[in-house]
């Protein structure tokens, strides 16, 4: 798990590096449309998204719980979701 998660934090931190282009610009909106949505989802303002949140604010984010919780937490954080947009968009 550990070693997984290494490996996409250097290809994420790669892209950053190669591509300062449109595709970035357009990662940059969609990340800071997430983090508002994620804002807006997060009820009690904890920085944490529990399933509960998810579901009534960020459905996408619900259906994909489990995997986004990498570590089982019982919730997400901005920076997992991050993670699950990066892997979304391709390496
Ligand atoms: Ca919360």
């Amino acid at each position: 798990m550990r070693k997984g998660y290494a490996g996409l934090s250097m290809a994420v931190g790669a892209t950053i590096f190669i591509g300062l282009g449109a595709a970035q610009a357009q990662n940059a909106a969609q990340l800071a449309a997430m983090e508002s949505k994620f804002a807006a989802a997060d009820k009690d303002g904890d920085g944490k998204l529990t399933a509960e949140e998810a579901k009534a604010g960020m459905p996408r984010v619900s259906a994909n719980f489990e995997k986004i919780d990498k570590g089982r937490k019982g919730f997400v954080t901005v920076e997992d979701i991050k993670d699950a947009m990066a892997v979304m968009m391709g390496k």
